[in-house]
C-alpha cells in the first residue's frame, strides 16, 4: 500500500458544524444555490492518479445522489474554455503540478453556488495542505468526511496508462511526476484527516465492485434517501 502509516478510522457519526459560515455570509438566492434548509455535506475524495476516484464517484452519485465535482475535470474545462488561467492552467498540469490554491477553490465554489444539491463529491482536491487550508478560508467549511482511495503505485500507473482517453498527463513522464507530488503533498493532507477521525481509508486494489463494496456502507449509514 502506498500509506502503510494510515490507517482505517471509523468514525460512525459525521459532524455538521461547519456550514455556518454558508448560511451567514452568503446571501440567500431564489434558485442555483445551496438549499439553506438541508445541511451541506462534504466529503472530500482523494487517492493518488489512477486509484479510482472518478470511477468510485460516479457509482456514489447514482446511489446516493451526489453532486461529483472532479477538480481535475474543472480545471480541464477552465483550459477548454480558452479562459485567461488556461495555458498556465495546462502547463501545470502536464508538469504534474498542483495549480495555484485560491484559482482551484474559486472555481470549486462557483460550481458549488450554482448547485441546487446539498450533497458534494470533491474529487482530486485537496492536493496539498496549501490547498486545504485555501479551501477552509474562502468557503469557509470543512469536509464531513473524507475518502482516501488506497493503491500501489504500480496499480495506479498501469491503470493510468491504459485509460486512453487522451489526457495530457497520462504519459510515463508526467505519471512519474504525478506520484512524487501525490505522495510529498497529498499524503499529509491524508495525515491530517485521519488525526481528526474524519478518514475512511479504502483499498483501492481489486474490481470496481469489490471496492464500491467497502464505499457503499460509509454513505448508507447517513440514510440520505430520507433526506432527500
Ligand atoms: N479503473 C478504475 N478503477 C479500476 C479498478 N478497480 N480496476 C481496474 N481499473 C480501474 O480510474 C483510472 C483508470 O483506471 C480508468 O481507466 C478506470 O476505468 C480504471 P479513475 O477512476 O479515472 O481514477 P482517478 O483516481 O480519478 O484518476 P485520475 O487520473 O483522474 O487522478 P488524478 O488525481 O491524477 O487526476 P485529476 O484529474 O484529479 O488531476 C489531474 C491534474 O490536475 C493533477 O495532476 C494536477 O496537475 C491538476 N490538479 C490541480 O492542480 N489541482 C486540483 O485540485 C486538481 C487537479
Ligand atoms: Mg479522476
Amino acid at each position: 500500500m502506498i500509506c502503510e502509516a494510515i490507517d482505517v478510522v471509523t468514525t460512525d457519526v459525521c459532524k455538521f458544524k461547519f456550514w455556518e459560515a454558508f448560511s451567514t455570509e452568503i446571501p440567500r438566492k431564489e434558485k442555483g444555490t445551496f438549499q439553506r434548509d438541508k445541511t451541506p455535506f462534504i466529503t472530500f475524495v482523494l487517492g493518488g492518479p489512477g486509484s479510482g476516484k472518478g470511477t468510485q464517484c460516479m457509482k456514489i452519485v447514482e446511489n446516493f445522489g451526489f453532486t461529483h465535482l472532479s477538480a481535475g475535470d474543472i480545471l480541464r474545462r477552465e483550459i477548454a474554455s480558452n479562459s485567461a488561467d488556461g495555458t498556465m492552467i495546462l502547463d501545470t498540469i502536464k508538469e504534474g503540478k498542483i495549480v495555484p490554491s485560491e484559482l482551484t477553490v474559486k472555481l470549486i465554489q462557483k460550481e458549488m453556488e450554482s448547485s441546487d444539491n446539498y450533497k458534494f463529491l470533491i474529487d482530486g482536491f485537496p492536493r496539498s495542505e496549501d490547498n486545504r487550508i485555501a479551501f477552509e478560508q474562502i468557503i469557509g467549511a470543512e469536509p464531513d468526511i473524507v475518502l482516501f482511495f488506497d493503491c500501489p503505485e504500480d496499480e495506479m500507473m498501469k491503470r493510468v496508462l491504459n485509460r486512453n482517453q487522451g489526457r495530457v498527463d497520462d504519459n510515463i513522464d508526467t505519471i512519474k511526476k504525478r506520484l512524487k507530488v501525490f505522495s510529498a503533498l497529498n499524503l499529509p493532507v491524508v495525515k491530517y484527516y485521519l488525526e481528526r477521525g474524519k478518514l475512511y481509508k479504502i483499498n483501492a486494489v481489486g474490481t470496481v465492485d469489490e471496492i464500491y463494496k467497502q464505499v457503499y456502507p460509509l454513505f448508507a449509514q447517513f440514510n440520505f434517501e430520507q433526506q432527500v
